[in-house]
């Protein structure tokens, strides 16, 4: 769209406000966001449909502060029904299935050890937005730490709670007091509030769920990828060259097992990764019932691989002796099963704990001996951010006390394994 025909179109707008402005404010209507509309004052409120702000006819409308683009291209006009959708609204309403379908992620682009590519790997230049309470940012998160990347790539994490405008960052006085590293305020833009704010600067007509992780590039100031399987994968080599040893030879995606490794990702990111949450959210008993079902029987899977592994003892990893990305992917949905899916997802055929020996012993071993799983993990902002953001799960948002501990020391078991091994 032309900048004339943008101005003109302005102009239309800020008459039309003129002739409304004496009549007590009214809501006129909704609008494509852009990222100039996020300075705008009284006249624009914020509406729950993602990618669209609310009119009123409120006081003096100048020229300055109607900086919004007015394109309502195709794409973006959205039909009556998409207004009505929820941020938390996981099964879309009049979705009879009841089945949780996941979005695909809109940020595809990679950092590049390349010369020339349009996101070169630079120390310092990319910031990666996380939150502590979801699996698929921690993967991001270990591999961070693994590939020795702490000071090439900054981080910081938002807010536990998930509202009806999606992840906020947490305010000054909230990060003094939260229980967690790098829990603060957007760091790469202090007037933001909320992730939101970050895809908007981007692409202001985005019109998608606001997710974690996004990887941030600090000098285009946009958004170069949010997809986690990508993110992981582009950590573990495209920096390789700012790295010294021993991380550059850390190799999550070993040529050699990559065609393993591919087919293992398949099975587990929609079994189990997605599987926990396909059946957390179901709105149908045959829904939950076919993804819980589902869901265990991938788990027996991984207890038998897992179980072969130990006796023939070539390795405490998926793969033996060899850490790959198949170990932070099944660990970040792992970890959180008894503290929270067990009960708030009801994925109870049974615990990890009490039910699967072989997955537990490989969970502990990776918590509790590789630094990087147990800093990348913080059972606070995974507790209170499930049960205290889904009411619709639980409408009162109480948090359970147990399990506890969270994760048991290596060595120690429930008591009635350790009665069981006793005999
Ligand atoms: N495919 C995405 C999924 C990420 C995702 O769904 N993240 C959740 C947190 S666990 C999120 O940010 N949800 C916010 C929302 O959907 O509004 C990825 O793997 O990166």
């Amino acid at each position: 769209m032309s900048l004339l025909l943008l101005k003109r179109q302005q102009a239309v707008l800020l008459h039309f406000f003129a002739r409304l402005k004496p009549t007590p404010p009214v809501s006129f209507g909704i609008i494509p966001v852009t990222a100039a509309s996020r300075h705008l004052s009284s006249h624009i409120t914020r509406t729950n449909t993602p990618g669209f702000l609310q009119f009123t006819n409120r006081p003096v409308l100048t020229m300055q502060n109607i900086t919004i683009h007015t394109m309502a291209s195709e794409k973006q006009v959205k039909s009556e029904e998409d207004k009505k959708k929820k941020i938390t609204d996981w099964v879309q309403p009049g979705d009879n299935s009841g089945e949780f379908k996941r979005q695909v992620s809109s940020f595809r682009d990679w950092v590049s050890r390349e010369a020339g590519a349009k996101y070169p790997a630079e120390k310092g230049r990319y910031h990666l937005y996380v939150s502590y309470a979801c699996p698929w940012a921690t993967r991001a998160l270990i591999a961070r730490k693994l590939k020795g990347l702490e000071d090439i790539i900054s981080y910081s994490s938002v807010h536990w709670h998930l509202g009806p405008n999606g992840w906020r960052f947490p305010t000054k006085e909230e990060a003094n007091a939260e229980d967690g590293e790098a829990v603060i305020p957007d760091p790469c833009h202090p007037d933001f509030t909320h992730l939101r704010d970050v895809y908007y600067e981007s692409e202001p007509g985005y019109a998608a769920r606001f997710t974690v992780p996004v990887l941030y590039d600090k000098i285009q100031k946009r958004i170069v990828n949010n997809e986690s399987s990508e993110i992981l994968r582009m950590m573990g080599t495209e920096f390789d060259d700012l790295v010294e040893e021993p991380y550059k030879s850390v190799d999550l995606y070993p040529e050699a097992l990559r065609k393993e490794i591919d087919a293992a990702h398949e099975w587990q990111y929609d079994l189990i990764n997605n599987g926990v949450y396909k059946s957390g959210f179901a709105t149908t008993q045959e829904a939950y019932e076919k993804n819980v079902k589902a869901l265990f029987e991938a788990l027996d899977r991984c207890e038998e691989h897992l179980k072969d592994h130990h006796q023939t003892a070539d390795g405490p990893f998926w793969f033996g002796s060899q850490l790959t990305e198949v170990d932070i992917r099944l660990f970040v949905t792992v970890i959180r099963f008894d503290p929270v899916y067990v009960q708030h997802f009801k994925c109870n055929i049974r615990d990890i704990r009490s039910g699967y020996p072989a997955i537990h012993q490989w969970m502990r071993h990776l918590y509790w001996e590789i630094p990087a799983f147990k800093e990348s993990t913080n059972f606070e902002h995974i507790k209170k951010h499930y049960t205290r953001s889904h009411t619709q799960i639980n409408p009162h948002g109480i948090t359970p006390v147990g399990p506890l501990p969270d994760i048991l020391p290596l060595g120690e078991e429930v008591p009635a394994v350790a009665a069981v091994a006793r005999k």
